[in-house]
């Protein structure tokens, strides 16, 4: 049999086209699983906002190098779990100038221990978070992408208790870990999250958070480890107008992780991020409570990369 000379050069670039994917892949080493490209949508939007502008909000599915699915931009409970009230929430016209406006009085309280002790938490998160005391599921934020929304829990619980919050940086390009902003159709967008509680507990360095979920990546070989560490810092955070084939790295959450005594000792300390670099001098979700956030000693926090890292898992104990 011979081949034709230009069945061999269809093959040739055939080979050489797949040897360049699988190098690209192979460069990365980490503890992760890879994927590139778009996910497939799942779900086209969980949520519709009735009195303002939000971005679409999609679930997707996508098939990493290894034939595992994974879903993007993260596996959640907004479809059935209990809303937190809004503080601010533009979507529902709940708009109040400060705390004094919010009848604070009208919040379930949540029973984890009945003879425990109630306390009230104030909620910021870009953009979504589910808050777990004791690993029962207190309420999930509810507005999943934008507008930027704030909320109010009550809980009772005695202490020691166990705080463990799943935040999500919510992505318009399911998979690439990207949104349309700034002129680029593929822009990574930022997360971010504080709280505080009436018992004095703020988020600040003291906070455990891992991340599940980075993305985009353009050359896996910028990502690094060190024991429980998963860095990014030497990968590029610039958009493009290309990002169609990005990689998105994905780590299995442990089915425990938010239980009283799950043991994340080795995850790494949380990182403290600015009010500037967060971004929240323009909205009001923040702003107009801005004394149950930074005024009341509370910071931001994330995983070593508040661009990238688009699903983080934050866990603190109250002692
Ligand atoms: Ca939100
Ligand atoms: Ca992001
Ligand atoms: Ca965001």
């Amino acid at each position: 049999m011979t081949i034709t000379a230009k069945r061999w050069i269809t093959l040739s670039s055939a080979i050489l086209t797949f040897s360049a994917c699988a190098s690209d892949t192979n460069n990365y080493s980490g503890s992760g699983s890879i994927s590139q490209g778009a996910a497939k949508t799942i779900e086209a939007n969980i949520f519709e906002c009735e009195n303002s502008r939000s971005r679409v909000a999609g679930i997707g599915e996508i098939t990493d190098s290894e034939g595992k699915v994974w879903t993007v931009p993260a596996e959640n409970n907004f479809a059935s779990a209990p809303k937190a009230v809004d503080l601010y929430e533009e979507c529902a016209g709940i708009t109040p100038k400060s705390i004094a406006e919010v009848d604070q009085g009208s919040v379930p309280v949540v029973v984890v221990d009945p003879d425990g002790q109630e306390i009230t938490g104030y909620i910021f998160a870009d953009n979504y978070f589910e808050l777990y005391i004791n690993g029962a599921l207190i309420a999930v934020d509810s507005v999943p992408f934008t507008p930027f929304n704030s909320s109010i829990v009550k809980f009772k619980v005695s202490k020691p208790y166990t705080i463990a919050v799943k935040v999500i940086d919510w992505e318009e390009n399911l998979g690439l870990g990207s949104e349309d902003n700034r002129g680029k159709a593929f822009h990574p967008g930022d997360g971010g999250f504080i709280a505080s509680f009436s018992d004095g507990t703020v988020t600040n360095a003291d906070w455990q958070a891992q991340t599940f979920y980075t993305s985009p990546i353009y050359e896996p070989s910028c990502l690094k480890e060190v024991n429980d560490q998963r860095l990014s810092d030497g990968c590029t955070t610039e958009g493009t107008n290309n990002g169609q084939d990005a990689y998105a790295v994905h780590w299995q959450i442990p089915s425990d992780w938010m239980a009283q005594g799950f043991d994340s000792t080795s995850w790494p300390k949380a990182s403290l991020y600015t009010e500037d670099e967060i971004g929240v001098n323009n909205k009001k979700a923040y702003m107009n409570f801005i004394d149950k956030f930074s005024g009341a000693g509370a910071s931001f926090i994330w995983s070593t990369n508040v661009v990238l890292d688009n699903e983080v898992l934050l866990i603190y104990e109250v002692k």
